[in-house]
């Protein structure tokens, strides 16, 4: 490590923090031992409840127990909205900017009670009741927030399925979790394009029968079909729906979401959140990592149908009562100085975006910057991949002007909320490190034996103990939550992640150790890109690797091998690509095909993905072990042909 790579924490900043070094040393080392007694006082201090607890701390993780605030009620709307208005009934709540400059708005707290409440009683009179589940299926709109605080208010469960996943992505998700109604809109705006919403949920409910109910909600006001039986406007419902609605009491522990997110075999998962831990540890990360203050301005850049949207775009920031920006654009439009125009038109103090954001912005220069002065800006998080030096110096030195502390912030769709990063008051900085745990968080590494390794190592990351935002199963399959997360390592959290601890104790992610892909921070599963590709008639066999990408991270490298009868040809590479978006999302886009006659195989008929990972990369001058293989034929063969793929 160069010297110069590390940027300690300037006293001003400690000074002016919530917490400093010594206050993190302190409240962590009291969290780790005293974790209830911990965890006790941030949720008397960071929420209401109704009626209090039995019991802080009921779980045991090798039994996929995990129990936080046991007898507890409170309800999360409530937390959320209704407990600011006596103070902050005119706040600002969300400034949503619009894909359209000109036409951005904001809500107050005020606001957005009432429009929760209508809402809420809309899907009350179409039959939800607590407990039911409603798919959430959006452009990035404010009425996405307004939904599932809708369902949080009177006990739904919400399923928000992003965007970007395809009709086929959509039908599985509603099948898995039986939803009944689905709040969804006619088009939405992405830069100078509309993108068909309704049009994918018409298609999707032709393989579904669970919904019985589609509100529509008018964004782009294209021409849609209507289906007279099932189908509502939001607009006319909302017009007529009354204002007031009480809060149904939850249970601490009752569901609040499912967020399906790929797992290592094909099915994606349905993580299950509950209500009072994580509220609680949205809130509490929320405050520590960006080190909020009031009256300060947040904009997280996340879609909301991502777990960074649901913990950081709305329960973390409304549980603090704090106001936030709502993206609903692009970062390249109407030009590349999007995000820094919205920075200087709404006085942006803490923003959060991903590192592939960050990188096609490097890409653009400087010029993009020079039009803006970003002075209100204080703390840069990340999230999403590992953030590579390059691009942390550019966001350190160039969007922040050396000003603002980064934030590289680890965690998970399962976690909640954040587990390892720098507090800006508390943690000096290294460009590419996600550095520290979070309070309450005991990480460890563990060698492929399981044991776990002392001092500076690299290995298996997994977590010691539970905490309070930790995913409580998976939807409807306690025993997958049981073998994907705590059987591989018993007592212990899986993260699916490697990591490397330095000298300093800082923790550094090395990546997945499974068979899932991070293409632009979003997590892929190759199992269930394979499983769709192998679907087309004039496919055999697929296997899918990830492999190094300029702006993406990764790209998604497909080796096919076609039916005996099938011709490889341009034409059917594209033909491929298309069909994979169209059956999958228009976010899986594979980036580069090669045809593999043979694949690289064990003995036992497994797929050698270590070398096709190396032959993807163009990384061949240390194969390693092939002596295991059945057919070096297969494998010499690809390694000629890779030259013949040009790498966009
Ligand atoms: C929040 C989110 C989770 C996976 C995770 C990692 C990777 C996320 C970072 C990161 C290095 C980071 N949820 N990951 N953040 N890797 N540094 N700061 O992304 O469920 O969609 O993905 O993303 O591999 O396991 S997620």
């Amino acid at each position: 490590m160069e010297p110069t790579d590390y940027y300690p924490v300037p006293h001003a900043v400690a000074k002016h923090a919530n917490l400093d070094a010594n206050d993190y040393q302190q409240l962590y080392q009291y969290s780790i031992t005293h974790p209830e007694q911990f965890w006790e006082e941030q949720a008397k201090a960071r929420l209401s409840f109704s009626k209090s607890w039995d019991t802080v701390h009921n779980s045991n993780l090798s039994q996929g127990k995990i129990r936080w605030f046991e007898g507890a009620q409170l309800n999360i709307a409530y937390n959320c909205i209704d407990r600011h208005l006596k103070k902050h009934a005119d706040k600002v709540a969300f400034i949503f900017e619009h894909n359209d400059p000109t036409q951005s708005y904001s809500l107050t707290y005020q606001q957005l009670h009432e429009q929760v409440c209508k809402l809420a009683n809309v899907l009350k009179a179409y039959g939800i009741e607590k407990g039911d589940r409603v798919c959430i299926y959006l452009p990035m709109i404010a009425e996405a927030a307004i939904a599932m605080l809708a369902c949080a208010r009177i006990g739904a469960i919400h399923s928000v399925v992003f965007g970007g996943f395809s009709a086929d992505a959509l039908a599985n998700r509603i099948d898995d979790c039986q939803a009944k109604v689905m709040i969804t809109s006619d088009g939405g705006y992405r830069g100078n394009k509309i993108t068909p919403v309704k049009a994918n949920v018409d298609k999707a409910l032709q393989h579904t029968s669970y919904i019985k109910h589609v509100i529509v909600i008018e964004v782009t006001k294209t021409p849609i079909d209507w289906n007279s039986e099932r189908d509502i406007w939001y607009h006319h419902v909302m017009e007529k729906a009354n204002n007031d609605c009480p809060c149904e009491p939850m249970q601490a522990e009752d569901p609040l979401f499912i967020l399906y997110t790929s797992g290592s075999t094909g099915k994606p998962k349905g993580v299950l959140h509950t209500s009072a831990g994580y509220l609680l540890y949205a809130a509490t990360t929320f405050d520590y990592t960006f080190d909020y203050h009031e009256g300060d301005i947040f904009w997280c850049t996340a879609d909301i149908g991502w777990i960074t949207g649901h913990s950081y775009c709305v329960y973390g920031p409304l549980a603090n009562g704090a106001t936030s920006v709502l993206f609903g654009g692009t970062p390249d439009y109407p030009d590349y100085s999007r995000f820094w125009q919205v920075i200087d038109k709404h006085q942006v103090n803490l923003f959060y975006t991903a590192p592939t954001a960050i990188r096609s912005l490097m890409r653009q220069g400087n010029a993009p910057l020079q039009t803006t002065s970003r002075q209100s800006l204080r703390i840069l998080g990340s999230v999403g991949e590992p953030i590579n030096p390059e691009a942390w110096h550019w966001y350190y030195h160039h969007v922040g002007q050396e000003r603002c502390r980064v934030v590289d912030t680890w965690w998970q769709t399962e976690t909640g909320g954040h587990l390892l990063t720098p507090l800006p008051g508390a943690t000096p900085l290294k460009p590419g490190c996600a550095t520290q745990p979070f309070l309450g968080i005991q990480p460890a590494i563990l060698d492929t034996d399981g044991n776990e390794c002392q001092g500076a190592c690299e290995g298996i990351l997994v977590i010691k103990q539970d905490w309070p935002g930790m995913l409580r199963s998976i939807w409807q399959n306690h025993q997958r939550f049981i073998d994907t997360y705590l059987a591989p390592y018993k007592g212990y959290y899986f993260t699916g992640d490697g990591a490397k601890r330095d000298q300093d104790g800082d923790y550094w992610i090395t990546g997945r150790m499974d068979d899932i892909l991070n293409v632009s921070g979003h997590r892929f599963s190759t199992a269930e890109i394979e499983s769709t590709l192998v679907k087309h008639p004039a496919v055999a066999e697929a296997a899918i690797v990830g492999y190094p990408h300029d702006t993406k991270g990764q790209g998604i490298y497909a080796y096919i091998t076609l039916m005996n009868n099938t011709q490889p040809s341009d034409d059917l590479k594209k033909q491929l690509i298309s069909y994979v978006r169209q059956k999958m999302g228009p976010i899986y886009g594979i980036d580069l095909i090669q045809w593999a006659p043979n694949l690289p195989k064990t003995r036992s008929g497994k797929i050698m993905r270590r070398l096709l990972r190396k032959i993807a990369a163009n990384k061949l001058d240390n194969l390693g072990d092939t002596s295991t293989l059945a057919d070096s034929d297969a494998l010499n063969n690809l390694i000629e042909d890779r030259q013949n793929i040009e790498t966009p």
